[in-house]
């Protein structure tokens, strides 16, 4: 618990949580793979920093169909990864640090590997209802294309798929499915860790009929497949579901004696769902993932299909949920293992590297939630635009390349998609130094260096006060030093240019102002009154001083001690 003018208040209220995808961050065995070893050489990285929390994503015994989010074992480190020594010893270097271990979760699903599944496809079993069998399927559509639905020769049945083939969806209605899952939890926080990301947290509860059965979407005139989300999406007893969990696992208290930390990964969540499920009293999680600002730039329900979007347009939709989560709590993010790098997808990672990323930063990390960094977002890393096939991994990228093409695609084009919004992109190794495979590996990546990283090491910019990686430590120092950017309220200014952004945060007296421009040209100061006497706490031109002019993904924040003086 950290104080925050007087009061006590959960330390990820004013922390920060730095995600790393575990396969792709530090190897330290040499076989292309990042492990935990790998990560807790790196622990004094994030320590400088200034982190709070790591979110790892799973390193739990797996086939590996969809890196990790298809667990065959919860309660088993896959050897690929590590020991149970090595996480031991992560976590008491991570605890030394004041940095907390976030563990990542995927229980809506688990791999058809998994002793469950394999009991559950034997007729007659006793688990045969943890997952969701039926003999005629519905029409609902895979994320990783294709049906929802697999026939199993041995259980006679087709079982439910929202992902890969390989990920059979858990029945929640089972309470034995339930119980199992709090029971995994609390063996987890028994070795130490300190919360949990639960993956598509609110895809468990499914909209069943009255027999138990699942429905058929809408379909448009001749479509096979549909958009089956409203069968299983903030399905009807979600927030039985998450209160349950709450009382089972998250009112306990971590080996470090503090609250253990919810975090939901909720596609499709709403403003009302997010905070009713987060309200300080009664909510379930403490924050959950919303992706209305990450489903600006694509048409619905078809990440494929891009749809322009300005960055001040993702801006002003986290502005909303600002004003719209209420009291209850928001992640705020860019970027992750799933979505496009921040800096080619919002900002310029041509002409103005340096200053989009930093600016993107500014105007994430000092609203009112929790920041997320992604592995290499504090570098300002673009992302690698993979467009050979072979360069590919992800199952939702090959999936789709092979079911475009099979319904008569050119390869070309469908590649030339996936180089902009697939998976794969922000998945290449980290790049430490500037070593042939980045200091991430001594061994071949198993996936490759992205090309454009060269030179955009953490160790060339650790030696570097402008670099991207100084900007982010003054900002994650910025929100350990002034309450206001952890508790103060937040108004979006209204401007006359469209590409530039301003929004003030106040709290007892004290004011926050954000200025920042998301265009690759430069544009007026908007008036700001008697911004010339706020005290500058940083600026991505600090040359500029008050000018008033913004040169091209410039961003200014100033310090108000008086809120009255503040525009
Ligand atoms: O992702 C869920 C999710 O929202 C994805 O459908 C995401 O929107 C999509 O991949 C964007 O292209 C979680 C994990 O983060 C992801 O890595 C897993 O593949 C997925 O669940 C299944 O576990």
């Amino acid at each position: 618990m950290i104080d925050v003018e007087g009061q006590t208040v959960p330390w990820w209220r004013s922390g920060v949580i730095y995600q790393v995808y575990l396969r792709s961050f530090a190897d330290s065995d040499g076989d292309g793979i990042g492990d935990l070893v790998g990560l807790l050489g790196k622990v004094d990285y994030l320590a400088r920093l200034g982190v709070d929390a790591v979110w790892v994503s799973p390193f739990y015994l797996s086939p590996q169909e969809d890196n990790g989010y298809d667990i065959s074992d919860y309660d088993q480190i896959d050897p690929v990864f590590g020991s149970e020594d090595d996480l031991q010893a992560l976590i008491d270097a991570l605890h030394a640090h004041d940095i907390r271990l976030i563990v990542d979760l995927a229980v809506n699903h688990t791999s058809v590997e998994h002793t469950w599944f394999v009991e559950s496809r034997q007729p007659g079993s006793a688990r045969r209802d943890w997952y969701w069998w039926a003999d005629e399927p519905t029409n609902w559509e895979s994320f990783f294309s294709g049906s929802s639905w697999e026939y199993d020769e041995v259980a006679g049945a087709h079982y439910l798929h929202v992902f890969g083939v390989g990920q059979p969806d858990l029945n929640w209605e089972n309470p034995e499915v339930r119980a199992e899952v709090a029971a995994l939890m609390g063996r987890w926080l028994d070795r130490g860790v300190d919360g949990f990301r639960l993956d598509v947290i609110n895809f468990v509860s499914k909209d069943v009929d009255a027999g138990g059965g699942l429905r058929d979407a809408p379909a448009a005139p001749g479509q096979v497949l549909a958009d089956g989300r409203d069968g299983f999406v903030n399905g009807p007893r979600l927030e039985e579901y998450l209160q349950e969990l709450d009382q089972r696992v998250f009112e306990r208290t971590t080996r470090r004696g503090e609250p253990v930390v919810s975090i939901g990964e909720m596609p499709d969540v709403t403003i009302d769902l997010a905070r009713r499920i987060t309200a300080r009293e009664e909510g379930s999680l403490d924050m959950v993932f919303s992706f209305e600002h990450v489903d600006l730039d694509h048409e619905p329900g078809d990440k494929w299909r891009s749809r322009p979007t300005r960055p001040a347009e993702a801006v002003a939709n986290l502005a909303r949920w600002q004003i719209g989560i209420g009291s209850g709590w928001n992640s705020l993010y860019w970027s992750n293992h799933d979505q496009p790098r921040a800096v080619s997808r919002w900002g310029d990672p041509d002409r103005f590297r340096v200053a989009s990323a930093k600016t993107l930063g500014t105007v994430l990390h000092l609203m009112r939630g929790t920041p997320f960094i992604y592995q290499g977002e504090e570098l300002g890393l673009p992302g690698a635009r993979w467009r050979n096939r072979a360069d590919l991994r992800d199952v939702e990228s090959l999936n789709y390349l092979a079911s475009a093409v099979a319904a008569g695609e050119p390869e070309r084009d469908v590649l030339e998609r996936i180089a902009c919004v697939g998976r794969d992109n922000a998945r290449t190794p980290m790049p430490w130094d500037g070593s042939p495979q980045g200091g991430f590996t001594t061994g071949n990546p198993w996936i490759a260096m992205a090309p454009g990283h060269r030179g955009l090491d953490a160790q060339s910019q650790e030696a570097d006060g402008a670099s991207v990686l100084a900007h982010y430590r003054a900002l994650i120092a910025l929100r350990h030093e002034h309450s206001v950017i952890v508790e103060g309220t937040f108004t979006l200014l209204e401007g006359t240019d469209p590409d530039t952004v301003v929004y003030r945060r106040e709290l007892t007296g004290v004011s926050l102002l954000v200025v920042a421009r998301l265009a690759s040209t430069g544009g007026a100061l908007p008036a700001l009154g008697p911004a010339a006497d706020g005290r500058l706490l940083l600026s991505t031109h600090p040359e500029a001083g008050s000018r008033a002019h913004l040169e091209p993904w410039e961003s200014r924040v100033l310090l108000f001690d008086d809120a009255t003086s503040a525009p």
